[in-house]
């Protein structure tokens, strides 16, 4: 009883300043959950979560459709990357699009960042917060490889 009216109390001309804030922490999900399109958010999660401050991470759906951050478009097609040299700068996310009728993931060789794998049409998008050079390959074909350079 008496925290109702303490609650009411506090309820002066403070709280629309609050909302305001409120609204700002929309972009929080992009550095929080990350998964791939169409793919099981648990398998993603065993894999990334480690390490709050990732250079590379993986990126959802809603983060993209946001777009409030730069997207370099590249393809995965006949058994390449491509192109397989992309340079983007810092805060930019790499959104691969699977056009092969194969399975393909993005295996980085630095850290333990892996997609799942993703089927024809199947989206991969990573985001770089952190200049230098990203080798990557398909694990399941290692002669797939490709590079993002990141400045
Ligand atoms: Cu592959």
């Amino acid at each position: 009883m008496g925290a109702d009216s303490t609650k009411r109390r506090s309820a002066g001309g403070v709280t629309s300043e609050r909302a305001r804030g409120g609204l700002g922490r929309v972009g929080i999900g992009l550095t929080g959950v990350c998964f791939i399109l169409g793919f099981s958010l648990t398998t993603l999660l065993t894999r990334v979560t480690h390490g709050a401050e990732q250079a590379a991470e993986l990126v959802s759906a809603q983060a993209l459709a946001a777009d409030s951050d730069p997207i370099a478009r590249a393809s995965i097609q006949g058994f390449e990357f491509a192109p397989d040299r992309v340079k983007v700068s810092t805060g930019t996310i790499v959104l691969w699009t699977n056009r092969d009728g194969v399975d393909h993931d993005v295996t980085f060789l630095q850290g333990d960042l892996a997609s799942p794998l993703v089927g024809k049409g199947g989206k991969i998008a990573v985001i770089f917060r952190k200049p230098g050079e990203y080798r990557y390959y398909c694990h399941v074909h290692p002669f797939m490889q490709g590079l993002v350079v990141v400045g």
